[in-house]
């Protein structure tokens, strides 16, 4: 991988496979020309959710939180792309649906903090850390995607 190819972890939490949005949400992301590697429906287990969490578990709202990233199904996914942590994040939007910018994913269709549809690794160390809570790394599957050459000038 080159310098600026990461991956990052991306969860569409139980309010966006309740409210039938996975199916636009991925579609942001493959439209954005990013490469999803790994991708699986699974319960986050209170354990998992102290893991990922680890950094609010002390928290006053993480006991709701817990509750309600435990409450349905997510998805998990690791997509891959050139700067592809920040990418994500500024596709994302603020934390709060109230005051992310419109055009993000939040910012579109959350009016919530805490039901904020989405989550993504928040720097390369949050992603090496929270991709392994989720994925097995047999589990990646690389692969050359065949419309690069239309994604980006060679030189660039
Ligand atoms: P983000 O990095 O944008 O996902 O946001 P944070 O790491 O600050 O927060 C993690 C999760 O906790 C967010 F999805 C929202 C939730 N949260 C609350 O539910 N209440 C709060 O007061 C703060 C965060």
């Amino acid at each position: 991988m080159s310098d600026l190819m990461q991956r990052t972890l991306v969860l569409l939490k139980p309010d966006a496979v309740q409210r039938r949005l996975m199916g636009q949400l991925i579609a942001r992301f493959e439209a954005k020309g990013l490469n999803i590697v790994a991708m699986k429906m699974l319960k986050v287990t209170p354990e998992m959710a102290k893991k990922h969490y680890a950094e609010h578990v002390e928290k006053p709202f993480y006991p709701s939180l817990e509750s309600f990233i435990t409450s349905a199904p997510i998805v998990a996914m690791a997509i891959d792309g050139l700067d592809v942590i920040k990418v994500v994040r500024d596709m994302l939007g603020a934390t709060s649906g109230l005051n992310a910018a419109a055009g993000t994913i939040r910012g579109d269709f959350s009016s919530s903090r805490q039901m904020n549809l989405v989550h993504a690794s928040d720097g390369a160390e949050a992603a090496k850390r929270e991709l392994k809570i989720y994925f097995d790394d047999s589990e990646f599957c690389r692969y050359e995607p065949v419309l690069t050459p239309f994604m980006r000038a060679a030189d660039e």
